[in-house]
């Protein structure tokens, strides 16, 4: 029998009269845990709840606050193995990479962990003498945080861990298709040492369900601050939202990555690129590659080498069969909205290199390794030729295992193809080239860019965020984040005794009688 998980609200466990299971997401016979699904007064509870902690959280000293978040990074680094494994049974996304999305978890609290005992501000002169200003970074106050289900743990630490170092306290929504991890981590942030009320979790679904009572929570002064990863849909929502009652969200949205492939570029190295950037995760990464940008010299030979190494992607159930590239959907929405860009490409006379679109019995593909392809949603590895700026399938972001491949012919027309999307959040390029090299990461519209990598590798403590369509310009991780979840304070201390008045109280010194120097000599 699947357990019952609970909210976490004000540090204690509580149901809601509805529930939903969470399934593994490459075989839905296999209930991970069944969650509650929050009503809008439990949302409003969890709210409040983190209302009451806020005055003791943002008491407690940043260093002490960042040595909680140490001791997490510990229990996470302890827990690595049991959690990469929920990660990989409830989410679906293959073992190496279920490890790695951890450990980005363990990196994030092991880099703010010291920042609590940086966290600095500055002392500046000021105009008048026998005074002094200062600058403080404070805490916003009640942060709400909704987060998606590809990147279960990774995203929401990039989130909740800054959140809490700078005194902020949390209601965090988790995705409902991955609510088993958010438990875990939930639980491992509580064996830290964070005191109730702190963060609370509720559990449930988008629209209409717990995330909109979340944003709705804005609306009701119940929140100082939002945190989103998701849609660019719901992130203009959330923005709006945001922005009539002043406050500046954060917002990491999707995303149709370009990967470029020069003509001087090492094949096999922007080959091996190109496909993990395309079908690692499914494509359900943010930084998943959307269209390959293949200059003309080195098209063809490319594109017959892609292939190559398409038809021999092992695809499978990434539970039981550990050396997959990738696995199943992550829920039957993402299926859905990937099966009918088919259609699209059809329509828009993109020509199918390869991919016959739902894995199933009687339609499997070479590289296919698992067991029950019905057992799950899974998708052949799609490749579309002949690919153009103006097509649908350019423009949408398909979030599956589909690449597009685009001919351009040298740099400049590599770039502005690159560019020709209302996204922009990571992009890369292969050559050896040091000039294009150059003129890539200087005109390329993108919050992240790799050189001879792929479209993915956010560090722990790089900025992570996007323009255009993929954000609102906010900056996830490394020092950057601080500036979404603190605002500065600044303070003038007299201690002059007199009334002392800025700009008009000031004994500038005067200048004396100009110098000709022409005319010294
Ligand atoms: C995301 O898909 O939301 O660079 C984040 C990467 C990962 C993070 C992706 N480290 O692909």
């Amino acid at each position: 029998m699947p357990r019952t998980f609970g909210h976490l609200i004000a540090g204690k466990e509580v149901g809601s009269p509805t529930t939903f299971e969470s399934r593994n997401s490459s075989d839905h016979a296999d209930v991970v845990g069944v969650f509650p699904e929050a009503t809008r007064e439990q949302v409003r509870e969890a709210c409040d709840a983190a209302r009451a902690a806020f005055p003791g959280w943002s008491a407690t000293p940043a260093p002490v606050r960042g040595e909680l978040l140490g001791r997490l990074g510990e229990a996470l680094a302890r827990e690595k193995e049991a959690l990469s494994r929920l990660v990989n049974r409830e989410m679906g996304k293959t073992l190496k990479e279920a490890r790695g999305s951890v450990q980005e978890a363990i990196d994030t609290c092991r880099f703010f962990q010291s920042e609590g005992r940086r966290l600095y501000g500055q002392t500046v002169p000021s105009e008048m003498p026998n005074k002094e200003l200062f600058t403080y970074r404070r805490p916003l106050g009640v942060v709400g945080i909704v987060t998606a289900g590809n990147f279960p743990i990774a995203v929401p630490s990039w989130k909740i861990v800054p959140a809490l170092v700078t005194g902020n306290t949390i209601v965090w929504k988790p995705s409902e298709d991955a609510p088993m991890v958010a438990y875990a981590f939930a639980k491992l942030i509580e064996e830290a040492g964070l005191p109730s009320g702190v963060l609370n979790v509720v559990y449930g679904g988008g629209k209409g369900a717990a995330g909109e009572f979340l944003v709705d929570a804005m609306d009701e002064g119940r929140l100082d601050k939002f945190a989103f990863t998701g849609s660019t849909a719901v992130g203009r929502h959330v923005g709006e939202v945001a922005g009539r009652n002043l406050l500046h969200p954060t917002l990491e949205l999707g995303g149709k990555n370009p990967l470029v492939v020069m003509r001087d570029a090492d094949l096999d190295n922007a080959v091996q690129g190109a496909l993990f950037s395309a079908f690692a995760t499914g494509g359900q990464r943010c930084t998943s590659a959307g269209n390959v940008i293949v200059d003309a010299p080195i098209h063809d030979a490319f594109v017959q080498r892609f292939l190559a190494a398409v038809a021999g992607v092992r695809i499978g159930d990434p539970v039981k069969v550990p050396d997959v590239l990738y696995g199943p959907f992550i829920n039957q929405r993402f299926f859905e909205h990937w099966l009918a860009h088919h259609d699209l490409g059809a329509a828009d006379g993109a020509t199918k290199l390869y991919g016959e679109g739902r894995i199933l019995p009687g339609n499997l593909p070479k590289g296919w390794v698992g067991t029950d392809p019905e057992a799950a949603y899974y998708g052949w590895p799609t490749v579309w030729g002949d690919v153009t700026p103006d097509m649908a399938i350019f423009q949408q972001e398909t979030f599956g295992p589909t690449i597009n491949l685009v001919k351009v012919d040298g740099i400049d027309e590599a770039i502005d193809v690159a560019n020709a999307v209302d996204y922009g959040l990571s992009s890369a390029v292969y050559t050896i080239n040091r000039d294009w090299a150059y003129q890539f990461k200087s005109r390329i519209q993108a919050g992240m860019t790799s050189i001879n990598n792929t479209t993915n590798g956010a560090e722990a403590h790089l900025p992570f965020g996007g323009v255009k369509g993929s954000g609102n310009g906010t900056r996830e991780s490394g020092i950057w984040v601080l500036e979404a979840y603190t605002y500065w304070h600044a303070v003038n201390d007299d201690v002059s005794g007199v009334l002392q008045l800025a700009q008009m109280d000031t004994a500038y010194v005067e200048p004396k009688a100009a110098v000709d120097v022409a005319k010294l000599t």
